[in-house]
């Protein structure tokens, strides 16, 4: 009989659940989450990579589509008590070239959460890919959006792991102010950088 080798796994720092979204318009706050579904939880090097080549790529999905990534045991709402007093860092993708950059900056945040690339990578909640008609985005969501110096740092460090130079500009917004953005009133940011 052939001498196969053993078969070896690379475990995560922690187990990381993908989930997703396509609900067929914009959501309000009351029905949000109706749609949304977890599709796996792995917590090894080859099944992130096995769910990240048998997926769609952000770049082929209809717009209203979310794609979440978050620690095992986070809910992607801002209900959830590890989200509910966060924000999120928001990068917008540039319409130029758009496809390969919002599927090469989607696949960077998620490497940068599983690969734990994150100083206080625990107040981080997990990635989230928003494919919109106004505009795709690729956002982080934190924990403790009143800790200006941390957000700040985390903030400056996801720039860094997207390739993002310092004369672009992302914003963080607190989902407690996100939560009362009507369509009549924007929420303001909290931070800059
Ligand atoms: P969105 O998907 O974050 O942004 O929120 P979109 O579609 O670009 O719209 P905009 O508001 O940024 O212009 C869309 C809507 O979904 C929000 O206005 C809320 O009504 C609802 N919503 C979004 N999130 C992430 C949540 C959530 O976590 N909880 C609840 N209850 N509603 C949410």
């Amino acid at each position: 009989m052939a001498h196969r080798p053993e078969q070896k796994t690379h475990p995560l720092a922690q187990p990381w659940t993908l989930w997703f979204d396509n609900p067929s318009g914009k959501q309000k706050v009351s029905n949000f989450g109706e749609t949304l579904r977890p599709i796996c939880t792995f917590d090894t090097v080859e099944d992130f990579w096995s769910l990240q080549h048998n997926l769609a790529q952000p770049s082929q999905l209809k717009p209203n589509a979310d794609i979440h990534l978050f620690k095992d045991g986070i809910t992607p709402k801002w209900e959830d008590p590890m989200n509910e007093d966060g924000g999120r860092w928001t990068v917008t993708i540039p319409k130029t070239g758009e496809d390969r950059a919002l599927n090469a900056f989607w696949l960077d945040a998620m490497l940068a959460c599983v690969g734990e690339m994150f100083e206080d990578g625990s107040e981080v909640c997990g990635v989230v890919c928003n494919i919109r008609n106004k505009g795709n985005r690729v956002c982080m969501w934190t924990s403790k959006a009143d800790k200006k110096a941390l957000q700040l740092s985390l903030g400056r460090q996801f720039k860094h792991h997207l390739g993002i130079g310092p004369s672009e500009k992302i914003s963080y917004l607190a989902h407690s102010d996100a939560r009362r953005l009507t369509q009549t009133q924007r929420a303001t940011d909290l931070y800059t950088i």
